[in-house]
């Protein structure tokens, strides 16, 4: 019985076929965002509202005028998009901020 040596052709794998990449969708994932927003009510007075805005969510006066009438008008308004604990420490300081000056000013977080 006469031993062969094993040549490339003898190889399962030598088919002539290159590594094709089928899968290209990427397996990692954004971090969630977190909308942070602020609630209507009738009794916070408006020039608190507008400088909660700017001191907790770097807007200009005009701006923050803005969107407190929008909140005003229309009930609540989105005030800014956040990642979770970013989103968590404005909540948390804007209702520390309001009820220290005994307002009832709501702010709110919600996945986006
Ligand atoms: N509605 C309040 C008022 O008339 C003003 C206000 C605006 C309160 C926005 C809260 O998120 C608010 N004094």
């Amino acid at each position: 019985m006469s031993m062969q040596p094993v040549t490339m052709s003898d190889k399962k794998d030598d088919d002539g076929d290159v590594g094709v990449v089928l899968e290209t969708r990427q397996k990692t994932q954004k971090p969630p965002m977190y909308k942070v927003m602020i609630l209507n009510d009738d009794y916070t007075p408006m020039e608190f509202v507008v400088h909660v805005l700017e001191r907790f969510f770097g807007m200009t006066h005009a701006q923050a005028f803005e969107l407190m009438l929008t909140v005003h008008k229309k009930g609540l308004a989105v005030v800014g998009v956040f990642s979770f604990e970013v989103a968590e420490t404005k909540v948390t300081q804007v209702m520390d901020f309001a009820q220290r000056h005994q307002h009832p000013l709501q702010c709110t977080m919600e996945k986006e």
